[in-house]
């Protein structure tokens, strides 16, 4: 057999988004030959691939990116068949919880049915090809909602958000498709991760790029909605070694992971001023009721027991060293020196 048989193959949805990035990344350096499905898109949206990005006329490419879309079971049915992957992760969504409340059809068909149209062409594939393929769901912490922390593997699910119902008929289908059909599936229930790929609406990164643009000069303001919620936040690269990890077992099952502590989106923001080395926050910060949610899910903490205990996963970046490296990376990216360079 040849070396580029024994490789193993994957396939990534959601590859242009902050997880799929630090996935593609992960599964590069493990050696994998990678394949992700991207959104034709009339801008460029691959800025947080770009680079690893392969060029497509190179010999033995190993990552290799596809048009694509979870709302489209033909395509995604045909590269299964096409790519032959070992493990497919599911990153792809509608993510935006707020967002949710206004698209909410549309979120339940990418969020929710996207999930389901993967798990047919799987059993399909392996009915007619005897081939087994391994699939990772991305399930998250949203589901929990209403749910008293700290919540873990058995903490029943009060989602919240169109989003959040939308996850819970991935998380079950996902579970439902293991038991009927013997696939190895697995549900990682992960708690907020950032970093500085986070996409720009999130609160985390709102508020850093927020920052950094006002001590450039560039806003004077940054607006929000619920300061008093609290999260659980990590930091995203150890969050994609855990999907990985999953799917290593020996058995497919689902695991909570997070860092155990929450903290509230006002201690965010002090922190991150803090950091950039401003003082009197308070006058850079409103209040917008647009941001507030119909309903909100006050407190997420995560038990991530399971993980410690059967993958040997556990968090490594603390809350403060967490907002460091993302004010850090927006001072430099929207701060004074990059404005003089532009
Ligand atoms: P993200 O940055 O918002 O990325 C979402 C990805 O999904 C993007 O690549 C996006 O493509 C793609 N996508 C959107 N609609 C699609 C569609 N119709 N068909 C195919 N792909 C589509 O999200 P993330 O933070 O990386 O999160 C990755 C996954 O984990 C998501 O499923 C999210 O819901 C879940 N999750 C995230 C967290 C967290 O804290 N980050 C926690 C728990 C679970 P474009 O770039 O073209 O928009
Ligand atoms: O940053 P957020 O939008 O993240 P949220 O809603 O927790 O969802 C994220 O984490 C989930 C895991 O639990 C993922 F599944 C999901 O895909 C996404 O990655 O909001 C965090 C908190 C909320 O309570 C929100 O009400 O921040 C509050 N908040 C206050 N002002 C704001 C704002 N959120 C946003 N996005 N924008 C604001 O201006």
């Amino acid at each position: 057999m040849s070396e580029d048989k024994k490789r193993k193959v994957s396939l990534v949805t959601g590859a242009t988004g902050q997880d799929g990035s630090y996935l593609i990344e992960l599964l590069l350096d493990k050696g994998y030959e990678v394949h992700g499905i991207i959104r034709r898109a009339s801008t460029f949206n691959t800025y947080r691939i770009d680079h690893i990005f392969q060029d497509p006329h190179e010999k033995n490419l190993r990552l290799i990116l596809h048009y694509g879309d979870l709302a489209d079971a033909n395509t995604v049915r045909k590269l299964i068949y096409e790519i032959e992957p070992d493990e497919i992760y599911n990153l792809g969504a509608q993510s935006h919880v707020r967002v949710s409340f206004d698209i909410p059809e549309y979120t339940a068909n990418i969020t929710g049915l996207g999930t389901l149209r993967l798990l047919e062409a799987i059993k399909d594939y392996e009915e007619h090809t005897g081939k087994k393929v391994k699939f990772y769901q991305a399930s998250s912490s949203e589901m929990f909602g209403a749910a008293k922390p700290p919540q873990n593997e058995s903490t029943a699910f009060q989602p919240r958000s169109p989003y959040g119902v939308s996850k819970v008929f991935s998380f079950y289908i996902t579970k439902n498709y293991r038991e009927a059909y013997g696939i190895f599936a697995v549900n990682g229930i992960l708690f907020n991760h950032e970093s500085p790929r986070r996409g720009e609406t999130f609160v985390t990164r709102k508020i850093t790029r927020g920052i950094a643009k006002i001590v450039a000069g560039l806003e004077n303001k940054i607006y929000l909605g619920n300061l008093e919620a609290k999260r659980d936040w990590g930091y995203a690269p150890e969050y994609v070694e855990a999907m990985w990890l999953m799917m290593q077992q020996p058995k497919p099952d689902d695991y909570v992971i997070g860092t155990g502590e929450s903290h509230s989106v006002k201690e965010f923001l002090e922190e991150a001023f803090r950091c950039a080395g401003v003082k009197d926050w308070g006058k850079y910060v409103s209040i917008d009721p647009r941001y507030y949610r119909p309903t909100e899910v006050e407190n997420l903490v995560a038990d991530y027991a399971k993980a410690r205990e059967k993958l040997d996963w556990k968090p490594k970046t603390g809350f403060k060293e967490l907002v460091k490296i993302m004010v850090d990376h927006d001072m430099k990216q929207y701060g004074p020196e990059a404005n003089a360079k532009k």
